[in-house]
């Protein structure tokens, strides 16, 4: 069963945190009708859609991934790096309970975001970030490596989170722009991607991935290369330095992330 996490957009969306973009005004109402798009897409491919109980006063609760990573039947509760998303938490751990999932909570001095783990199959990639440290990554590492999990860390320092710099196709091939990059060789297969934006995807099933429409190039370069694209608006998301892999937490087991 695939099920999917999300979590509404705050009317202070706006109010996000940014680290490398420039504050621009951001629409509300667009926000929420690409939100409703974004969703939708899922839902028309069968997914379950779960929504995390919203909270009107965390801006970035929308970006529902950093909350929680789910492994199997675990999840992970993230403490973020950014003490302004730490109220995040609680919405996303009771949405852990109620599908049933077993839950593990990094603590202090821990920190670790969502959107510095990349599953591909049983290894997990993790950014050391300014939201991630070696605290959170030691915690991580002491709960999936008893399950058979590999950890790889990758320090990143030219993006928010390491799946803001590379995301996976689903065969494995990790993903991402050049000017984001710093070690394509830690990848056992690289491909670069010729728009910031098309960095992120989303696998939807073995032959589909869910892009940004912000990136064509990069959406006709994996149509030439067999798979379907699914692109959505995610405009005023991207203002907030979010993408299409933030917007939601995947629960299904067997395929990269
Ligand atoms: C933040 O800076 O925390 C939010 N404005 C954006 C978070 C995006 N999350 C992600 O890429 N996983």
């Amino acid at each position: 069963m695939k099920r999917l996490l999300v979590r509404r957009p705050s009317p202070r969306l706006a109010d996000g945190e940014l680290t490398h973009l420039e504050r621009q005004p951001v629409d509300a109402d667009l926000a929420q009708r690409q939100w409703e798009g974004y969703v939708a897409a899922f839902a028309e491919r069968g997914w379950d859609v779960v929504e995390v109980e919203a909270v009107p006063e965390q801006s970035d609760g929308v970006f529902v991934e950093d909350a929680v990573i789910v492994f199997d039947d675990l999840a992970v509760l993230a403490r973020a790096g950014a003490e302004s998303r730490r109220g995040e938490r609680a919405g996303a751990e009771a949405a852990a309970r109620s599908l049933g999932l077993r839950v593990h909570a990094v603590e202090a001095p821990g920190t670790l975001d969502g959107g510095d783990v990349l599953k591909i199959g049983r290894r997990v990639y993790v950014g050391r970030t300014a939201r991630t440290n070696d605290a959170g990554i030691a915690q991580l590492r002491a709960v999936l490596e008893p399950a058979g999990r590999e950890v790889v860390v990758v320090p990143v320092t030219t993006a928010l989170h390491l799946k803001s710099a590379v995301t996976a196709l689903p065969d494995g091939t990790v993903i991402g722009h050049s000017s984001l990059v710093e070690a394509p060789g830690a990848f056992p297969a690289f491909r670069p991607v010729p728009e910031v934006t098309g960095t992120a995807v989303v696998v939807l099933d073995p032959g589909t991935v869910l892009m940004s429409a912000s990136a064509p190039e990069t959406a006709q370069q994996w149509r030439d290369a067999g798979l379907e694209v699914v692109t959505v608006d995610i405009t005023e998301f991207e203002k907030l330095e979010g993408c299409v892999t933030c917007l939601s937490v995947r629960v299904r087991a067997g395929v990269a992330e």
